[in-house]
């Protein structure tokens, strides 16, 4: 795929702008924390509408905000009212606990190997209850009955996060965009260190949870530069030895952008590109 570069007016205020509201909710582990995720809601959302689910997932050191920088609004508002982009809603958590101080890679990686569960237990019960999402109810059978209408992307550490996710959540989860980061089961970096377990327990992942390759769609995109990628590269040729779940160019694809590095722009950038064709014929 060619990766394009977002028009520049599409950076700018657009006069049919979506809103950013804030869900609370408290965590269902044995910490009982306190914590919150923001929502993008398009223009015009009409609660009697059921609405497609991207979960947005920040990298290292980040919060709920990070992603949602004017520019990042101003781009899903733009894609919406051009029609490039149905109507979503963009959810934006955090995998770090409200009191932690610690966002070294080791500490990110212990919060994002169980992030799963929380997304699963407490963050899409907490938004698809206030927000209509195609969800009838958001226990897990209907998690899993609308899994069709529900996407996780990320950056670097969220992209690690998207991994898990596919280990993890493909009960909630069909479409993965695991943005400039590998999978970490085997380890920080794990992806290129241990290419051949990952790729294992990535392909092994679908059958085990119930599912068959028609099952989900797996787009990963990074830069020529980025400092993940020798890492996400390794893993993804390990995942070309497993042909019969990993059908490249159909239910995965791996895009580079010569000389894109390991930032928020470039982010913005291949979401822009990559999130058109997510939730096709859902
Ligand atoms: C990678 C995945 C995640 C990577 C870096 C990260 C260097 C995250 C680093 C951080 O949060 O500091 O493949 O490659």
């Amino acid at each position: 795929m060619t990766i394009h570069p977002i028009p520049a007016s599409y950076l700018t205020p657009c006069d049919a702008p979506g809103r950013v509201e804030r869900v609370d909710y408290v965590t269902t582990d044995a910490l009982r924390q306190d914590k919150y995720a923001l929502v993008y809601l398009p223009h015009g959302y009409d609660e009697n509408r059921a609405y497609d689910a991207l979960y947005l997932i920040h990298g290292g050191g980040g919060s709920p905000e990070s992603f949602f920088s004017k520019e990042f609004l101003a781009m899903l508002d733009h894609m919406i009212a051009s029609g490039q982009l149905k109507p979503m809603i963009v959810v934006s958590p955090t995998y770090y606990r409200p009191d932690e101080t610690d966002k070294t890679p080791d500490s990110s990686g212990r919060a994002v190997a169980i992030f799963a569960r929380e997304l699963k237990a407490d963050i899409i019960p907490a938004v698809e209850c206030r927000f209509h999402t195609f969800a009838e109810i958001t226990d897990p059978a209907g998690q899993r009955a609308s899994r069709d209408h529900r996407a996780i992307a990320g950056f670097s550490m969220g992209s690690v996060t998207c991994w898990y996710a596919f280990l993890d959540a493909l009960d909630a989860f069909r479409w993965f965009m695991p943005l400039s980061g590998d999978c970490w089961l085997y380890g920080s970096l794990g992806g290129s260190s241990h290419s051949e377990e990952t790729a294992r327990a990535l392909a092994e992942a679908v059958d085990r949870q119930g599912f068959t390759p028609a099952d989900f769609r797996i787009h990963a995109i990074t830069g020529t530069k980025d400092i993940a990628y020798p890492n996400e590269t390794a893993q993804i040729d390990a995942m070309r030895a497993w042909p019969e779940v990993f059908r490249f160019g159909d239910n995965i694809d791996y895009d580079l952008l010569e000389g894109g590095v390991h930032d928020y722009a470039n982010i913005h950038r291949y979401i822009y590109n990559a999130l058109p064709a997510f939730f096709a014929g859902a």
